[in-house]
């Protein structure tokens, strides 16, 4: 009998053993997969909390992108760190709060690189922890040191900041240069006919959106009176680069294919890719494909346009057998704004869409709308789907990604919530300070605390409530996400403790602008 039970004992600890060396083989392979897959940041330019249905649309159906929603984590406290493009890609890129530089507001097309080839990146981490890194899409960073010759390469740019590869436009859709460049060199360029670059004065005898409206396809509604290109009036001058220029209504699918084509060039190392798509922003130009299917005129068809190139995106990561070994990050890069300069139907054919969803504000707002995002994790087979209420920010992608990938380069700023992104945790950050055309307040846990700030209190260009009041404002986002009822005269310890939290993390606010980062 006891011979029996030893026989059976060992049986039994050849199985365990087997499983054991079996589940420890299954953990190399899952550890291997999980310490460098494909990363990608699909970052869309002006994009609602509101205007995606898998965040609550109804009047929009975006189904690519709720794919990724659906698959992975849906963030509801997700935030850019700011209400504008290029501070919060610069905190994005470089994990820095972007009021700590005074630079990070929006820069013309001809301003310098705000970011210091020194300083640690997304880009440069992951390269130097064996990854290809791309750029594809919108840049609007700063480009050169100063003085930019357009028909020279321009640098420093992407590349030196850590992007093997850069494929951009070098500000925004509605700035000149209206080309595209290629690791610094803008493409096309007929060296007989050189690009010039002005912000201040018109080149001599060029038409001008301000001079010239009937040489116009689009109107303008306020500034974007300046040179003419492909019948849109742009913010600044340019002359020449004829054939340089950018097709407008090709750009979603001119990125698209780059975007692509990387992804199918990348072998055998993993791949850094940060797609900025530059929809729905100003001006707003869907392919033929898409006008009119969204009913909502340009700003809704050019929605339905990037939610298609998402799925054509993602559609090559299956193709080419990777999906399931890229992590991708979707977000966006500041709140909704209708009209920010054209006439394009965006407010008379807007009907029931609410693309701030539920929240008070929009872009340029220290109210949610400004910086509170869609904000979306999506890994195949590794992050379990769900719905997060973490506070989370895109400039803590930095600290989280270089965990991820086994290195602890990152910023000060920057908080590790790798657990968080996977949707292993949902212990978020406490608090985020949060930047609005250079106006901060703070959220701290379901609060949020915006100091009194001179200047109007809306915007009656754009028709947006920029959070300015006399007075202190003190909300329960929990209770009234809306922004509706101010606590701070009935919550005065609340808005204590908030300010006290603010003016820490702030340090002196007045030395912060002035200080430059080397
Ligand atoms: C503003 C532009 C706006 C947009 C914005 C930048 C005017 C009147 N308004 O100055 O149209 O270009 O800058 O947007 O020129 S962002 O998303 O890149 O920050
Ligand atoms: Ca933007």
């Amino acid at each position: 009998m006891l011979r029996y039970a030893h026989a059976f004992i060992a049986i039994l600890l050849s199985i365990v053993i087997g499983l054991t060396a079996c589940n420890n083989k299954q953990g190399k392979q899952n550890k291997q997969k999980a310490k460098s897959p494909n990363i990608v940041v699909i970052y869309l330019d002006d994009l609602g909390y509101g205007d995606l249905s898998s965040y609550g649309a109804t009047e929009l159906q975006t189904p690519n992108i709720d794919a990724l929603a659906s698959g992975g984590v849906k963030f509801t406290n997700g935030y850019a760190s700011s209400a504008t493009c290029t501070p919060s890609r610069y905190a994005l890129l470089t994990g820095f709060y972007p009021w700590k530089n005074k630079q990070a507001k929006i820069l013309p097309g001809t301003a310098p690189l705000i970011i210091d080839t020194a300083q640690v990146t997304l880009a440069k981490m992951l390269k130097k922890q064996g990854y290809q890194t791309a750029l594809v899409g919108k840049w609007h960073l700063g480009l050169g040191t100063g003085h930019v010759d357009w028909n020279k390469t321009v640098s420093p740019g992407p590349n030196e900041v850590g992007f093997d590869y850069a494929y951009y436009m070098a500000a925004t859709q509605d700035r000149v240069p209206t080309v595209y460049l290629k690791d610094g060199l803008v493409e096309g360029l007929d060296a007989n006919d050189p690009i010039e670059i002005d912000y201040k004065n018109n080149f001599e005898g060029q038409p001008t959106g301000k001079d010239n409206p009937e040489l116009c396809e689009m109107m303008w509604h306020h500034g974007h009176n300046s040179t003419i290109v492909n019948g849109v009036p742009r913010i600044g001058y340019m002359k020449g680069g004829e054939a340089a220029k950018w097709n407008d209504i090709d750009m979603a699918d001119h990125f698209l294919v780059k975007a692509q084509e990387y992804v199918k060039s990348q072998k055998d190392k993993p791949f850094f890719l940060y797609y900025a798509m530059q929809q729905p922003h100003v001006p707003r130009t869907p392919h033929p494909r898409f006008v009119g299917k969204s009913g909502m005129g340009p700003r809704g068809d050019v929605i339905l346009e990037a939610d298609w190139c998402v799925g054509e995106f993602i559609k090559t990561l299956e193709e080419e057998g990777i999906l399931d070994n890229t992590l991708i990050v979707f977000s966006s890069d500041n709140g909704p704004v209708l009209n920010d300069g054209y006439y394009d139907d965006a407010v008379e054919k807007l009907g029931n869409h609410t693309p701030a969803g539920q929240l008070r504000g929009g872009k340029y707002s220290l109210f949610e709308a400004g910086t509170r995002v869609p904000f979306i994790t999506y890994w195949k087979g590794t992050i379990q789907p769900g719905i997060s209420d973490a506070l989370v920010c895109q400039m803590d992608l930095l600290a989280s990604l270089a965990k991820l990938v086994g290195t602890n380069e990152s910023s000060t700023d920057s908080e590790e919530l790798l657990d968080v992104f996977l949707g292993k945790s949902t212990n978020g950050r406490e608090s985020l300070v949060i930047e609005a055309t250079t106006r901060t307040a703070l959220r701290h846990g379901d609060w949020i605390m915006i100091p009194p700030y001179k200047g109007p209190a809306k915007n009656k260009l754009v028709n947006i409530e920029l959070g300015n009041a006399q007075n202190f404002q003190l909300y329960n986002l929990k209770e009234d996400i809306g922004q509706q009822n101010n606590l701070a005269k009935s919550n005065p310890e609340k808005l204590q403790e908030l300010l006290d939290i603010f003016n820490t993390t702030r340090g002196d606010y007045s030395q912060i602008t002035k200080m430059e980062l080397k």
